[in-house]
């Protein structure tokens, strides 16, 4: 009898037959996919594709080593392991190619990612977690190449946790003793990124459940390894990392991505070293090939040589593993050959199904437009024009939305002026799809459950009357100490976090209290601290990854902007990844350590909360009220504000501060000053000057820069007041610029003003060293003072003369 490779003969060979068919039959029906796909995007009906061809094989192995509760970190090549886990169907597959906004038709996004961008859904539609351990997960792919490094870091660091750390047992839902392993994959080229690298240190570091495999076809695009990869060798150049007696480090593999049963062989051992003993695996598939070139956006004979293309036509995985079941007998070139053909028409059904289903509902909604135009034209002046309309949009065959909205707005226009029941109707027609329609392509940036973050009530600070004058830092501290005792599943790393408990002992003694897994020190590696806690996150734990200065997060900012702020959004709701990431900003001094630089934050990260409170006391409350709710969010700290003395509240852990809300710190009738962070001390400082030479001005905190002012409450100050200076410390036309184009344009400001509304801020050039490069780069009391004098000495000059 002919052993299965796997199970080293424990099952007949029949059943062992059955296997190796059956997997065959997922990777021929893969392959076929491929080659339809890339048809659909030629005849137009997609509009871009990017394949699993070439790539099937070993991806038969890894979901035959995948559990239930395992994590998948890949990228666009694993089409065949999502079908072989059963969580891709060809009518899924090319729903994804034609956009199908309907979740049910594109599980992986609604449409809204392109193709070969693969997810499974964590969240109920409710919101609520699912099981995540009676699953095959998988995290929802992005498409910068090595960006699914640093979340897979936190998706196996996750495992690590729920073993070793006590008061989490009871989470289920997630992790069973930690026993699960995250999977990463990555093409050969996308090695050559510095996410890759700082990735698989960390994960050494860590000693982390995680199993990387590198896709090796030798080429990035038209790129060749000897481009790319030292020695053109990603296993060898890593062999350093390989683990010995007596270190710790990688077990390093090296298979042939066409040999089944040797992959089958290699993906169980990784699987095991990694479930068992969480030592990182790392392996380097290669000799893999990709039959129809990069993408459908050109052709790989362009860059390949005739040598390599008949190579890869002899060294197909799919073929080669066709040669091995006929020569092991396993079944016959006949039989095989009938799978093909059967497999063939089930591919072209599928693609068929998903097309009408695709198309389905927009031909309703073209009837619907049609009918309604028909009618217009009936009823108007310019029936000739909309008759016109009307008639290009029926005979669209297969029609899209832009096609179907467009027609009905431009007829409206040759309708102006009139009066009927007819127009009335398009014009409801038209809003109610904007309604119904807009959501598909808007819905899900921020959470949309109605328990969301927006809605958690203040909780003022409360104070014993004896209460004490602390450092800001001490309030932080205590605070922190409440939330770790309070919710077991939190925990903060980053550098200097842990020992000495961060750089401003905002953390002084919690890690000997709370252990080094939940307070832990991190290598100098912003974007996988930051992947760290994206991975953590999407496995129900609540991290809170701190970035030592706001100017460093720079180094993670693309996976904020690509990877944490579009987890909702690119899954339709159904991932989430609430971390907290902690920094520290604004007014220090020096050309790197002064950032405050949230004109590029607030445009980058759309998608979570940018908070900006201007103590230690409302910082604390920030943390309190997001460990509430589920929204990824950046608090800054102010870097001045650790020594500052604020009163002890006597309800650390307890007082929350809104999200979304302004504060006034000091009511004034002149003219309103909004400002935030540290830059509203000195603003304050001004408007107690500027009382003195008799302007009253009112000064407004806005906290949180997003969700910005959601009860629209600096209009209504401005309204009182007429005049409007909006002041902080980024570059002209940057953060300030944000806030005043709310108050004038959204909150409609504009119909209050009696002055020109203006903004000041820092120069355009970053602050240098020392005080004077402090003074003469970012706005000071004294530049205050002069400009909300210069706006009362325009409006009454007699009783404000000339300043300067
Ligand atoms: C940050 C970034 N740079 C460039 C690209 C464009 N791009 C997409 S795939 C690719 C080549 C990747 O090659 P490899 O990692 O070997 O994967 P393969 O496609 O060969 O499987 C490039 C350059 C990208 N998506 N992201
Ligand atoms: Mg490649």
């Amino acid at each position: 009898m002919q052993t299965d490779p796997k199970t080293n003969g424990e099952i007949s060979f029949n059943d062992f037959k059955e296997t190796v068919i059956n997997d065959y039959k997922i990777a021929v029906t893969s392959r076929e996919c491929s080659l339809l796909g890339r048809r659909e995007v030629l005849t137009g009906k997609a509009k871009f594709g990017i394949f699993g061809d070439g790539k099937e094989v070993p991806q038969l192995a890894w979901a035959k080593a995948f559990q239930n509760g395992d994590w998948r970190s890949g990228y666009y090549r694993d089409q065949t392991f999502m079908m072989a886990i059963g969580k891709l169907t060809i009518e899924q597959f090319f729903a994804g190619l034609y956009a199908h906004t309907d979740i049910k038709a594109d599980p992986m996004s609604a449409g809204r990612q392109m193709g070969g961008h693969f997810a499974t859904h964590s969240l109920n539609e409710d919101g609520s977690w699912k099981n995540l351990t009676t699953q095959k997960n998988s995290s929802a792919d992005i498409s910068p190449t090595a960006g699914q490094m640093p979340r897979l870091l936190g998706l196996a660091q996750a495992s690590k946790i729920f073993r070793n750390v006590k008061g989490i047992e009871n989470k289920t839902n997630f992790s069973i003793n930690g026993n699960e392993v995250a999977w990463g994959t990555i093409g050969n080229a996308s090695t050559s990124e510095g996410l890759f690298w700082e990735t698989i240190n960390a994960a050494g570091v860590l000693q982390v459940p995680m199993v990387m495999s590198v896709w090796d076809d030798e080429y990035g695009i038209s790129v060749h390894a000897k481009y790319q990869t030292t020695k053109e060798n990603i296993s060898e150049i890593l062999k350093g990392f390989q683990r010995n007696e007596d270190e710790k480090g990688y077990e390093i593999i090296r298979v042939k991505g066409w040999d089944y049963p040797e992959l089958i062989e290699v993906y169980n051992r990784a699987s095991q070293i990694a479930r068992e003993e969480h030592v990182p695996v790392l392996i380097h598939v290669q000799q893999l090939t990709q039959p129809q070139g990069h993408s459908t956006s050109g052709s790989h004979e362009r860059y390949k040589s005739k040598e390599r293309l008949e190579w890869e036509a002899n060294y197909d995985c799919n073929l080669k593993m066709r040669d091995w079941i006929i020569s092991s007998d396993i079944a016959t070139e006949e039989t095989l050959a009938e799978i093909e053909k059967d497999i063939k028409k089930k591919v072209r059904d599928g693609k068929k199904a998903a097309w009408e289903a695709f198309v389905a509902p927009q031909k309703k909604e073209q009837e619907e437009a049609v009918l309604l135009l028909g009618n217009l034209a009936e009823s108007s002046a310019n029936k000739n024009f909309i008759e016109k309309i009307k008639n290009e949009l029926a005979s669209e065959k297969e029609p899209l939305r832009r096609n179907i909205l467009a027609s009905a707005r431009k007829a409206l226009r040759y309708a102006i002026g009139e009066d009927s029941s007819e127009k009335k109707q398009l014009q409801d027609w038209i809003n109610n799809y904007f309604e119904i329609i807009q959501p598909k392509y808007s819905a899900h940036l921020y959470s949309e459950a109605k328990e969301n973050a927006k809605t958690i009530k203040e909780v003022l600070p409360s104070y014993a009357n004896d209460a004490e004058e602390v450092d800001g830092r001490v309030i932080l501290r205590d605070n922190f100490d409440a939330i770790f005792s309070k919710h077991p599943e939190v925990l903060i790393f980053g550098e200097d976090s842990g020992e000495i408990g961060d750089v401003n002992q905002g953390l002084e003694g919690m890690q000997e209290k709370y252990g080094k897994l939940r307070v832990a020190d991190a290598g100098i590696r912003e974007a996988t601290i930051l992947g760290q806690g994206i991975g953590m996150a999407l496995r129900g734990l609540r991290p809170i990854a701190e970035i030592q200065y706001l100017d460093y997060i720079l180094y993670c900012l693309q996976i904020m902007s690509d990877d944490l702020v579009t987890t909702r959004y690119r899954t339709n709701g159904t991932q989430k990844s609430p971390l907290i990431v902690r920094t520290r900003g604004h007014r220090l001094e020096g050309i790197w350590h002064s950032g405050s630089q949230m004109g590029g934050l607030i445009h980058l990260l759309r998608g979570m909360y940018i908070l900006v409170p201007r103590n230690m006391t409302k910082a604390a409350g920030f943390y309190n009220t997001l460990l509430e709710t589920d929204e990824p969010a950046l608090v800054i700290e102010c870097l001045n504000g650790y020594r500052l003395k604020e009163k002890m509240p006597n309800n650390l852990g307890e007082l929350k501060t809104p999200i979304g809300v302004v504060e006034t710190v000091k009511e004034g009738t002149d003219i309103t000053l909004v400002s935030y962070g540290s830059t509203l001390r000195i603003v304050e400082e001004a408007a107690k000057e500027l009382q003195q030479a008799g302007i009253d001005a009112e000064v407004i905190d806005v906290q949180s820069l997003l969700p910005l002012d959601l009860n629209h409450d600096m209009v209504k100050s401005v309204a009182k007041t007429n005049r409007l200076l909006v002041i902080d410390e980024d570059v002209p036309g940057g953060a300030s610029s944000y806030i005043l184009n709310q108050i004038v344009e959204v909150q409609g400001g504009y119909k209050h003003m009696d002055s020109k509304p203006q903004t000041l801020s820092a120069k355009d050039h970053r602050p240098p060293y020392g005080t004077d490069g402090d003074y003469f780069s970012k706005p000071s009391v004294e530049d205050v003072y002069e400009k909300v004098y210069e706006i009362m000495h325009e409006v009454n000059p007699s009783e404000f003369p000339k300043l300067r």
